[in-house]
Formats: structure tokens, sequence, C-alpha cells
């Protein structure tokens, strides 16, 4: 199968870009805020439209997907907190495990149940270790994974997790403080995770200004995430886009 999107990933890592992704969550979305989000991300340049959520309510994920690539062509990939959040009309699907936590259904289990259903999608699939970390109150995925998240300020726990993703085969690593977190992931970690890893790093939860995605790209995130903020302020598309644009290219190491 194709990796059109983690192609792009790695080619944007490789030449030092950086992405942003907008998370939509279908239960926070009608056919008019959809037209405004897509709207606004074109306009900014956004990279990725990310479509899911750790609780997802509502019934109409496939009219969501259908409506976003009718509007635009930025690559729909589904961030599912449940093997129910399958739409064939993405392009993608990060197929997350939770490898910062110890619940063995959300480690492997659920995807046992539901591979059937994945495989037969057509997606792009991008094995992804999912790392949740301490925003500093719970969240809902906190919660609803039943599993610990990572101390804030535990770099070396963060490192080792994701260096142990990186050699299990996972393609990218996705550190999340959870939608809405009351502190978003210290940039002191950020670094710490991106300098013991070659695959792409995503950051996301509780970003709510372009002056922290700017940081966080400078500690060594590839693609930044931004959902709770933008269901606020849809205008801040196009400041948060800049921003992540925004960051130096690096020279490569040679
Ligand atoms: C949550 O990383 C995403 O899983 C985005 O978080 O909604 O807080 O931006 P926010």
């Amino acid at each position: 199968m194709k990796q059109f999107i983690y192609e792009s990933l790695l080619a944007k890592k490789n030449k030092g870009q950086r992405s942003f992704a907008v998370l939509i969550d279908p239960d926070n979305v009608n056919a008019g805020k959809i037209d405004e989000l897509t709207g606004l991300a074109v306009d900014a340049g956004v990279d990725y439209l990310l479509v899911g959520g750790s609780l997802v309510i509502s019934n109409h994920l496939d009219e969501v997907v259908q409506h976003i690539r009718r509007n635009c062509s930025i690559p729909v990939i589904l961030f599912p907190g449940t093997p129910s959040q399958v739409s064939r009309y993405a392009d993608g699907l990060l197929y997350l495990s939770l490898i910062s936590g110890r619940n063995p259904e959300l480690l492997i289990g659920q995807h046992v149940i539901s591979a059937p259903q994945v495989r037969s999608s057509g997606l792009e699939i991008i094995s992804t270790g999912y790392m949740v970390i301490d925003g500093g109150a719970p969240t809902t995925v906190s919660y609803i994974s039943n599993a610990t998240p990572i101390p804030a300020d535990k770099n070396e726990i963060a490192l080792c997790t994701a260096m142990a993703g990186e050699m299990l085969g996972m393609k990218l690593i996705y550190m999340d403080a959870g939608s809405g977190a009351r502190h978003p992931i210290r940039e002191e970690m950020i670094a710490a995770v991106a300098a013991h890893i070659d695959v792409p790093l995503v950051i996301g939860g509780g970003i709510r200004d372009p002056e922290k995605a700017y940081r966080n790209c400078k500690a060594g995130a590839n693609v930044i995430v931004v959902g709770n903020a933008i269901e606020k302020d849809a205008g801040l598309i196009k400041e948060m886009a800049a921003a992540v644009h925004s960051v130096p290219v690096e020279e490569p190491l040679l």
C-alpha cells in the first residue's frame, strides 16, 4: 500500500520543515463550522487535518470526513479513540498503541478486534506510538484510557518509551498532554525525546498560543496538533500555521 502521508511526513522531517495539523472533533462541528475551518485551513496552508477524539458521541464521522474532502485537498487523517472511528473516506489513520500506559486493551487488544475492519478500509495505516503525558489535570484521554500518564517532568521515562516504540517498529511518536490539557508538554521533554528517535515526533494537547507552538518546534517537534484552542477561536489557525512554518529550517546533521 502506498504511504503518501507518511512519505510526506518523512520528506518534511528530512528537510527540517515543520507541519501544522488541526484536530477536528466530529462532536463539535456542523456543516457551517466545517466550511469555516476548511476555508481558514486552506488559506493558512495547514498541512494535515486530524479527525477524531478520545470519546466521540455523535454518529456522523463519514459525513464529516466527506464534507471536509469536498471542501479541500488537505490530507484527512483519522485520530481514533476507539476502533469504531474508522471512515473509508479519509486518507489515512493513526494506528495508535498507547505505549505510555499498561492497559493491554489499548496496547494491542482493540487492534486485534478491529484489524479486519481497519485493513479493509483501504486507508493508509500509520503505526503510531501514542504517549500520554500528564497535563496537570485529568483529561478525557487520561480517564478513558484507564492508564497513568507519564509525569510531566520525567523526561527519561518519555524518551525510553519513545525509543522502545521506535524499536518496536512504530513509524511515528505522538506525545499528547490530552485535549484541553491545563499544561502543554514542556519543551525540555520534547527536546529529550526528539534527540533520541529518528521517526517524526507529533506534539499536541493544551497548545493555546503560536509562541508555544513555535517553541515546541524549536525543541524538536515535527508536527504540532491543535484542537481546543481553534474550536474556541478559529482565527488562531492562521497564526498557529504561520508560527509553525516560520521555524528556521535546520541544517541536517552529516
Ligand atoms: C488532543 O493533541 C490533541 O489529543 C489536541 O489537543 O485539543 O488541547 O489542542 P488540544
